[in-house]
């Protein structure tokens, strides 16, 4: 017999088709009373499959499901899955850590290369007829053998260190912890990296911990020479602070894969040349979408046949 697995929110559609061949599969984004179903029905799953950034697993739809034994998320982030509550009844909880390292600290440089040297905002210039029509456009800033601060050193926080390399850029971080066995120097204040830094990363963890991380003081001790980027969470921004910056012209600039109200981005930023924003689109290539796919099939199928996950959210 196959198990029961609720899906919450969509999912890429070829893992939704597999996941429909190989278990017996409910979306709950197709409940037309999603609550009135979970009420009825949320006894009968074992299996709950889900997005890091989309659905995550509140602590709400974890209560519906009292037989639920796995967790499956397509993603990295764990900010919206109430882990203390899988925790506490043993529900096991499964991640896609890694394979998506290289394109996040890729979209990381694109939003860099794409703020410093104006790429997207020229693209409109050429677009508009305004060089046709013989206006010069502006400066934009240099890239390589600039100061790179990052905060978050963990798995992708690295990778975007290690393609810094590649653009003889000075690398400094900072964590609460320094990373051992890792080049680069550890700044143990946030405020003193960002006052240093010419491009300021963002890539920590999500949730509650790092809440406004990045406040009015980070922001102006970058500066108004000073970039920030942020492909972690929009939480660890203060949002309304971040605006009042660009808008004051008190930091030069921002590129923005992540925003505190996803899909609503700042009216305010609409209007903004010096501000690239992308839809959450940092893991979002065909290779790395496939390989988390894979990942999120292999959880469940480790979990179902051994009682393991591939990789396990601690
Ligand atoms: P990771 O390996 O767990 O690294 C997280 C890093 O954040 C660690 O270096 C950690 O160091 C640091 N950190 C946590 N709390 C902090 C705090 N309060 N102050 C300073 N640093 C703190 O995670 P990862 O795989 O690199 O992923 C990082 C995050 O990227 C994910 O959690 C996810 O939210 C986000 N992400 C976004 C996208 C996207 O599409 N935009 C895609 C993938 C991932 P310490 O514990 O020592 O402080
Ligand atoms: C995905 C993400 O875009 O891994 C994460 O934490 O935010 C991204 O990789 C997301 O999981 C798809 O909703």
């Amino acid at each position: 017999m196959k198990h029961r697995l609720l899906q919450a929110g969509r999912l890429l559609p070829a893992l939704e088709q597999r996941l429909a061949t190989e278990y017996d599969l409910l979306r709950l984004a197709d409940e037309a009373d999603p609550d009135a179903f979970l009420a009825r029905h949320g006894g009968d799953f074992t299996g709950l499959v889900t997005s890091a950034g989309g659905a995550g697993a509140p602590t709400a739809l974890i209560a519906a499901l009292p037989a639920l034994r796995v967790i499956s998320s397509f993603g990295v982030g764990l900010d919206k899955i109430d882990l203390a509550a899988a925790r506490e009844r043993g529900i096991a909880v499964g991640y896609t850590p890694d394979v998506l390292n290289d394109c996040v600290a890729d979209t990381a440089f694109a939003l860099l290369l794409d703020v410093a040297r104006r790429t997207a905002e020229a693209d409109r210039f050429v677009r508009a007829g305004r060089w046709a029509a013989g206006q010069a456009f502006g400066l934009g800033r240099k890239v390589s053998g600039a100061r790179l601060g990052i905060v978050g050193l963990g798995r992708i926080g690295q990778t975007i260190a290690r393609r810094a390399g590649g653009f003889d850029m000075d690398v400094r971080y900072h964590s609460r912890r320094p990373v051992a066995g890792v080049p680069w120097p550890h700044e143990p204040a946030l405020r003193e990296l960002a006052r240093w830094a010419d491009y300021l990363v963002i890539i920590t963890a999500g949730g509650d911990e790092t809440r406004h991380l990045i406040d009015d003081s980070v922001l102006d001790a970058l500066g108004p020479r000073g970039f920030l980027i942020n492909v972690a969470r929009g939480s660890v921004i203060d949002e309304a602070a971040l605006v009042r910056a660009l808008v004051e012209r008190r930091i030069a600039g921002a590129g923005l894969d992540v925003f505190e109200r996803e899909p609503q981005v700042p009216a305010e930023l609409l209007s903004l040349d010096n501000v690239v924003l992308l839809p959450h689109i940092a893991s979002g290539t065909e290779e790395t979408r496939q390989t988390m796919a894979a990942r999120v099939l292999d959880n469940l199928t480790a979990f179902f046949t051994e009682g393991r996950l591939v990789s396990a959210a601690a």
